[in-house]
């Protein structure tokens, strides 16, 4: 069997650039040969994920702890399909996940320890770029304020939680410079760490175990 795909994960503050760069690092690997495949929570497409949108487009209201478990669940629900694609030799480059969930909860005053409990045993990512930005730089970009959680004071509360979650597989970016200069100084460091995969290959790994 060939070597299974690494799990390159995105993780920030809302409008920080997540989207635009996942999705540009999915198209720069697939055109250098490595398969690659984009994957976002929370995935808005399924009943769960239908049940978190109407929540963060302020159409609902839901205890923070109901939500939370719903992020959770959101993830749960997609690691079959997660570890099939790994398994198959397809990297997945991923747009949030159980740190978004931990950061934004536990910025809302819930207990870290709780927040993290229900993604314990998660897929654990290979490696996370943390696009950093200073919520009041963020709030000057398109479509800012829109959505539930888009307030600067609790974007600065997420931003410091999620410096408590960091490891050594972090790496943080200054999200502030030009998308291409993001994209490529991404691409140099993915493209290092599939070499020493290539190497050295890693089994998948379990999240906060
Ligand atoms: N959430 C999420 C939880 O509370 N718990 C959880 O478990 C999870 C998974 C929705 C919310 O849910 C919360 C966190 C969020 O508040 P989402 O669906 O990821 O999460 O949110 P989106 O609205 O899709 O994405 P973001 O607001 O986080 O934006 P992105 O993806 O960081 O930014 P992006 O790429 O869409 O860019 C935003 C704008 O800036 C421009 C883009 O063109 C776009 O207009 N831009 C730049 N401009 C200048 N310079 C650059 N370098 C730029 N890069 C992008
Ligand atoms: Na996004």
């Amino acid at each position: 069997m060939g070597r299974r795909g690494l799990f390159i994960l995105f993780e920030g503050c809302d409008r920080s650039g997540k989207t635009t760069q996942s999705t540009r690092l999915v198209e720069a690997l697939n055109e250098s040969g490595v398969k690659a495949k984009l994957v976002k929570f929370p995935d808005r497409t399924t009943a769960i994920g239908k049940m978190i949108d109407e929540y963060l487009t302020q159409q609902t209201q839901l205890d923070d702890h109901a939500i939370h478990l719903l992020f959770s669940a959101n993830r749960w629900e997609a690691m079959d399909q997660i570890r099939t694609d790994l398994e198959s030799g397809t990297t997945l480059v991923v747009d949030r996940y159980a740190f978004s969930g931990a950061a934004f909860s536990a910025a809302k005053r819930l207990s870290l320890k709780w927040c993290k409990a229900p993604d314990v045993g998660l897929i654990a990512p290979d490696r996370v770029f943390f696009l950093d930005i200073h919520p009041d730089d963020a709030a000057k970009r398109p479509g800012y304020g829109e959505e539930r959680y888009e307030k600067s004071q609790l974007q600065l509360e997420v931003r410091a939680k999620f410096f408590t979650l960091m490891d050594k597989s972090w790496t943080v970016i200054d999200a502030i410079k030009d998308a291409d200069q993001i994209h490529s100084q991404i691409m140099t460091l993915v493209k290092r760490s599939l070499d020493r995969h290539e190497e050295d290959p890693a089994p998948i790994g379990k999240l906060w175990t």
